[in-house]
């Protein structure tokens, strides 16, 4: 009987000493010497370490250290520094950014959003100082810089987010705050303040991208899967060694729809969408409360939603009309 084999087979590669990898400069950040675990065998490859460290990993990792620190605290001390409560409620605590009044404020005072700039501040430390780390690291191996541009697009809308546009708008009160589910209001407040988010044709874009990574995910995940019994994972060398995975998934695709990606350019695809979504992201949170107020009502005057007529009668306050009853 042949034997069935595929990348889920069950022998995990443990050689002796871990894989050093390639030569590289300033080879003495690599931090620890490698081990092998079981469990990270069965999802990945079942060596862990040694990671490169280096100075922006460390700054970027302390940052965002010092960030959380500040939110965990701040939470903490919302609920009277009582630890059970803390756990309890941990997904409705929230660090909020100050009230409108403080507008720009670099530091208003810290229980009054002080706290919320700081925290903002080592955040985007951290994120930025890890953005030049993946960036770094891609020239020390000779890739490109594929991976750091897709991160950028992601905290581009980050930077909108919780900076940008809080700046465009004139206040840091405009800015997402600090929470598991407060965040979620936050969302939520936003779309119904600026008239329904889905109004908004870069909000509509951005679903669709992040819809389409989905379904592309979900196409090229299952079309390798489908013919790693024919090596179908060892993507590269399908690319030049052709007749069975690479054949085949192009070929199901073309039966079954006409077209087929090729090993190179659905990643192509991928990439795109992903970015995209993001990308597209920022542009309609820029454009909300700047140049749009209201999406709805941008959507009327566009054609895009109907217009609905008034139906019912103008609805009189009876504490507004005159002898009314007080
Ligand atoms: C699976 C990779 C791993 C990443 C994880 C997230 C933190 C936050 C901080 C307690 C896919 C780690 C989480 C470090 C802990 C504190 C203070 C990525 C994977 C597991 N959101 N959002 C979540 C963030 C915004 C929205 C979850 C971050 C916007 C909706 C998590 C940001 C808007 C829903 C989270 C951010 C928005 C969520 C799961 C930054 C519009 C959900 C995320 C920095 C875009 C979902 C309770 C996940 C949920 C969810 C983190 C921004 C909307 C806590 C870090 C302001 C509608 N968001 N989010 O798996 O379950 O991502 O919420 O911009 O339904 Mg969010
Ligand atoms: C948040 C990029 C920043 C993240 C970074 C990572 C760390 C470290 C640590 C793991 C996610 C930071 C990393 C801190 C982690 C460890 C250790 C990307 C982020 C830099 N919407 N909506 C979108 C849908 C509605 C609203 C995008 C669907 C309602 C607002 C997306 C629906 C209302 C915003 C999307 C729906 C509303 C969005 C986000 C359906 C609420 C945004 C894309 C079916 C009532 C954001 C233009 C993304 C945006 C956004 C989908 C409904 C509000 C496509 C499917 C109408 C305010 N919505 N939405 O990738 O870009 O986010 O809008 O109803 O700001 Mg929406």
């Amino acid at each position: 009987m042949g034997y069935y084999q595929n990348i889920y087979t069950q022998v995990q590669v443990h050689p002796l000493h871990p894989e050093a990898g390639v030569e590289i400069p300033e080879i003495e950040n690599r931090v620890g010497k490698g081990g092998f675990n079981y469990l990270a065998g069965l999802v990945g490859n079942a060596q862990i370490g040694p990671i490169y460290l280096g100075t922006l990993g460390t700054l970027s990792l302390a940052s965002g250290f010092i960030a959380i620190e500040i939110i965990g605290l701040n939470m903490w001390a919302s609920v009277n520094w009582d630890p059970i409560q803390f756990i309890r409620q941990l997904p409705w605590l929230a660090l909020e950014p100050p009230r409108p009044e403080y507008g720009l404020k670099i530091l208003p005072p810290l229980a009054e959003g002080g706290w919320w700039l700081l925290a903002g501040f080592f955040l985007t430390a951290s994120i930025l100082l890890w953005w030049v780390r993946l960036f770094r690291r891609a020239r020390a191996l000779g890739m490109g810089y594929h991976v750091p541009w897709a991160f950028a697009s992601a905290i581009w809308l980050y930077l909108v987010l919780g900076f940008i546009r809080p700046i465009l708008m004139g206040s840091w009160s405009e800015a997402v705050p600090f929470g598991i589910f407060p965040h979620l209001d936050w969302t939520a407040a936003f779309s119904l303040r600026y008239g329904n988010l889905f109004y908004n044709p870069f909000h509509m874009l951005s679903i669709v991208f992040l819809y389409g990574s989905t379904m592309l995910f979900a196409m090229h995940g299952a079309t390798i899967l489908a013919v790693s019994r024919y090596g179908g994972e060892r993507e590269i060398e399908q690319i030049v060694d052709r007749g069975t995975a690479t054949e085949r998934a192009a070929l199901f695709w073309r039966w079954t729809m006409g077209f087929n990606a090729t090993m190179e350019s659905v990643h192509r695809w991928l990439w795109w969408f992903a970015f995209l979504t993001t990308l597209t992201g920022g542009i309609g949170i820029l454009l909300t409360g700047t140049v749009v107020d209201n999406w709805y009502l941008w959507a009327v005057k566009h054609g895009v939603a109907p217009h609905y007529p008034q139906i019912y009668g103008p609805v009189v306050d009876p504490l507004a009309s005159p002898g009314g009853t007080p």
